[in-house]
């Protein structure tokens, strides 16, 4: 290359580098906090960004603010800021709260008043100098309102003319953090705690730090870090000194410590001869554990509490009511600015499910809608979105309605439990988004769930937003990297319910990747489809997820919820399915509701499709808004499902090189594992029904299976066959498995004409153990090794079935007609290399993984 060239080459190098942001490999640690450095255009836009800060207060939530603004502007902007006692002659970023900012700028006045949490930036001419002012009606405010303006400079928005003024929308936007002391987490997806192991706090915090920032970034202001099946242990006195670091790391960021705890703590930790709510040296004992905490910690939040739930010991054992329990709790509390959060998850799970009357949705109202009144002033109740269990699809809680003089909260689930465990992509925020806009129609007025939780339908003090998250030690907090969406979205929602799915998907998008529009928008419809999709394929219609509720509540396991006494009922038999709830003839469920919301539920005619096996029992062949009979929209849309799963790798491909290799191949494993999984539960759904109901489908895709070679038909060696309970989990109801500790082989002849075939085969990943396979094919020129693969992931069982199935895709293998396929499994500890089928579909023709 000649200098010029070189000069040339070179120069364009450089602009390449300055336009393009780069793509290093990211574990997805920062989250929507990446700070990445602008392209040379965006730098521009922000070249008269002031040159230096000044901080009016010291106090550690305003010093927070001033290094965070240091920390985002110099990753974004290339800039050290100048950090000024006074405002200087040029340009500066004023940090402070409203009355010391005002003694510097005397006359400063928001357009409206400020809120607490509230804050205002605003470009504010002094002595003809633009300043831009960041100020609030308390610091964390001010904290919140620099989070603000880095997130528009990362989206690459316009600062120039800003006067923005943001009140929350309500004053509780809490996290419950599920942990146990152990380290281990209760229906947490991503790795161990970060707050605790070995029945202490850790040692080392520094991710409980860092969470901390993450969720002061979006507005959340408190959060309870220990299980709600809560370990009496929390309550001893040498565990205080612990819990006391913990509020340490979280106060420079605004967010109030909290723990569950248990209500027989006063016998269980403080060694009195009861727990019972009304005995006065129960009351005593939980004043002075109170004031010793305050003691401690003078800015705690105050208790989460689950009682008379789930075996945990409640006001019920001492024929107490649940008010008697929360008040003991409260009333000390009350003196120090603390709140209990009691939740309203109280309920039987020893129902008779041969009482057709019997429903476990009835229990929350039934609890506490007599209660209303009965509860001191600091006291929320923390109600869970529907009234079962953070289903893929329930109708929201009438409790919302029904709680007149008590404060409120609603209880999201982030973790996803029900939802695809963090292995499938369910981006929750469109969900929410219903619940939220649902309208109570309380008192007859418009009443949105969003207002009666916010304290604005009943003219209440406090009340707001829960998400229970469950993060963990994994770098990337969620396990899934789309997952974090959902932490993203519920912050933004508890802060303004009123942004739409869309816009909350549109900015977690371009923070996380960068703001590449075809990157954005991509990853955006994908989550924006991603919970209809994992509904159609788990089971639509709200008849409530088919999952395992015995077991991991992942997998399918469609009867595992019938004649059992934890309520989660869908009466499916031979003739019909769905839970009748109408006052006319069920549960009367439905009669919760204020009447106009139970009018539309109690009629079948104007029960909304998604939801009428939640509310009625129907025929099969009973015709949907839609136009189509139940059984025949069960096959249909576990099917189209199932595709649009398949569909996500395909999109997702599109994005290589547009984000980093890192995160697009972390993604892309586990939608390929989605899609697989989706499969599995397609067929387990829809050949249970068929056989259930003996209604073929019109479209003669279920029970048969073009392509499809069954594992206990190969000939085997080593290999036994295996019966999978339940059938319907494995395809045939069989699998195989190697038992000896020697390679097993299974072998077939597909007899297919010469082509290139996509090799799928469905195999079960058991823990403990990485089985190994190795698939082969051979003909008169001898043995060709095509693909080898590990069993190694963690799937949440150590049984072949519904939660173990899995898949791997071998591509573009060259077949002629009489070439044998082998597959060897080679067993590891308590993994078998179980098989359940081969599929094999001719490239470019359609298979359900189409390409
Ligand atoms: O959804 C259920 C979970 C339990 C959980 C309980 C609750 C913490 O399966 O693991 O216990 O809800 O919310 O209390």
């Amino acid at each position: 290359m000649n200098r010029l060239a070189l000069t040339l080459y070179s120069t364009a190098v450089s602009i390449t580098l300055l336009l393009t942001p780069t793509l290093r490999a990211e574990s997805g640690a920062e989250a929507w906090l990446r700070y990445a450095r602008l392209g040379a255009n965006a730098s521009r836009t922000y070249q008269n960004f002031p040159a230096s800060v000044v901080v009016v207060e010291d106090t550690a939530l305003l010093h927070s603010a001033q290094e965070e603004l240091l920390r985002g502007i110099s990753g974004m902007l290339t800039k050290s800021l100048r950090i000024e006692p006074n405002l200087p002659p040029d340009a500066a970023i004023v940090l402070g709260t409203l009355t010391a900012v005002q003694k510097l700028i005397p006359g400063l006045h928001p357009p409206a008043d400020l809120r607490e949490d509230a804050f205002w930036v605003s470009n504010i001419r002094v002595h003809g100098v633009r300043h831009l002012v960041i100020t609030a009606q308390n610091g964390r405010g001010v904290l919140y309102g620099v989070f603000f303006l880095l997130n528009k400079i990362a989206q690459y928005q316009s600062i120039l003319d800003l006067n923005e003024l943001q009140q929350p929308y309500a004053r509780v936007r809490w996290i419950d953090q599920w942990d146990n002391l152990d380290g281990s987490i209760e229906r947490g997806y991503a790795g161990r705690s970060i707050f605790f192991e070995n029945g202490a706090v850790r040692a080392d915090l520094a991710r409980a730090a860092d969470y901390a920032r993450l969720l002061a970034s979006v507005g959340i202001n408190g959060c309870a870090i220990n299980n709600v099946n809560a370990d009496p242990r929390l309550l001893r006195e040498d565990f205080l000194p612990q819990l006391a670091r913990v509020a340490q790391i979280f106060r420079p960021w605004g967010v109030q410590l909290s723990i569950s705890v248990d209500l027989s703590s006063p016998k269980t930790v403080g060694g009195l001869d009861t727990f019972d709510p009304a005995d006065p040296h129960v009351a005593e004992w939980w004043r002075n554990r109170v004031d010793q905490i305050y003691a401690a910690i003078p800015d705690f939040g105050g208790f989460v509490i689950k009682a008379d739930s789930e075996d945990r010991l409640g006001p019920s054992f001492y024929g107490r009511t649940q008010a008697d329990a929360a008040n003991v709790l409260a009333r000390p509390l009350q003196s120090h600015g603390g709140v209990v959060f009691y939740r309203a998850f109280v309920y039987n799970h020893h129902l008779d499910w041969r009482d057709q009357k019997n429903d476990r949705a009835k229990a929350a109202y039934d609890y506490f809608h007599p209660l209303d009144g009965k509860f001191e002033n600091n006291v929320i109740i923390q109600i869970k979105h529907g009234p079962i269990d953070f289903q893929a699809r329930e109708p929201v809680s009438p409790l919302f309605g029904g709680l007149k003089h008590s404060n409120q909260a609603i209880e999201l689930q982030i973790t996803q439990e029900y939802t695809g465990q963090q292995r499938h992509v369910c981006f929750l925020i469109p969900l929410w988004k219903e619940v939220l806009d649902f309208d109570l129609h309380a008192n007859d007025q418009r009443s949105p769930v969003m207002d009666a939780v916010a304290g604005i339908t009943f003219h209440r003090t406090t009340g707001g937003f829960v998400g229970v998250a469950n993060v963990g030690l994994d770098a990337n907090w969620l396990a899934h990297p789309l997952a974090m969406a959902n932490l993203y979205g519920f912050a933004r929602l508890a802060w303004n319910p009123n942004l739409s799915a869309r816009s909350i998907a549109n900015e977690w998008a371009a923070l996380t990747f960068g703001s590449d529009p075809q990157a954005v928008q991509i990853i955006s419809s994908l989550l924006l489809t991603s919970w209809h999709t994992y509904e159609s394929y788990t089971g639509p219609l709200g008849a409530q997820a088919f999952t395992d509720i015995l077991g991991s509540h992942y997998g399918p396991g469609i009867e595992s919820s019938e004649e059992n006494g934890w309520g989660q009922w869908h009466r499916a038999d031979h003739n019909g399915i769905g839970m009748d709830r109408t006052v006319a003839s069920g549960t009367s469920f439905v009669g919760q509701y204020w009447p106009q919301a139970a009018q539309k539920y109690e009629s079948l005619a104007t029960t909304p499709d998604e939801l009428l096996l939640f509310f009625h029992h129907v025929f099969y062949t009973y015709v949907l808004h839609s136009g189509k009979t139940v059984i025949q929209h069960i096959y249909d849309s576990h099917y189209e499902g199932a595709q649009a799963a398949a569909d996500y790798v395909r999109q997702w491909q599109t994005l290589r090189s547009r984000i980093d290799d890192q995160r697009y191949a972390a993604v892309l494993a586990r939608l390929e594992y989605q899609a697989g999984h989706a499969v599995v539960w397609r067929d387990a759904i829809c050949n249970w029904f068929l056989r259930t109901s003996g209604i073929p489908d019109v479209q003669g895709r279920v029970g048969h299976h073009p392509g499809r070679f069954e594992a206990e038909d190969m000939r085997l060696t080593g290999y036994t066959p295996v019966d999978v309970i339940p059938w319907e989990n494995a395809s045939a109801g069989k699998a195989i498995e190697c038992s000896s500790s020697q390679p097993c082989t299974g072998t077939f002849t597909p007899n297919l004409a010469a082509g290139r075939y996509e090799i799928d085969t469905q195999y079960f990943d058991l823990n403990p153990g990485e089985a190994k396979f190795r698939l082969y094919i051979h003909n008169e020129s001898g043995d060709k090794l095509v693909d080898e693969w590990t069993a190694n992931d963690h799937l949440p069982s150590t049984k072949i079935g519904g939660d173990t199935s899995t898949r791997h895709r071998a591509f573009a293998v060259s077949l002629a007609p009489q070439d044998e396929i082998r597959i060897e499994g080679i067993p590891d500890r308590g993994d078998h290399a179980a098989l359940d089928y081969v599929e094999i579909f001719p490239i470019g023709e359609s298979s359900p993984f189409q390409r």
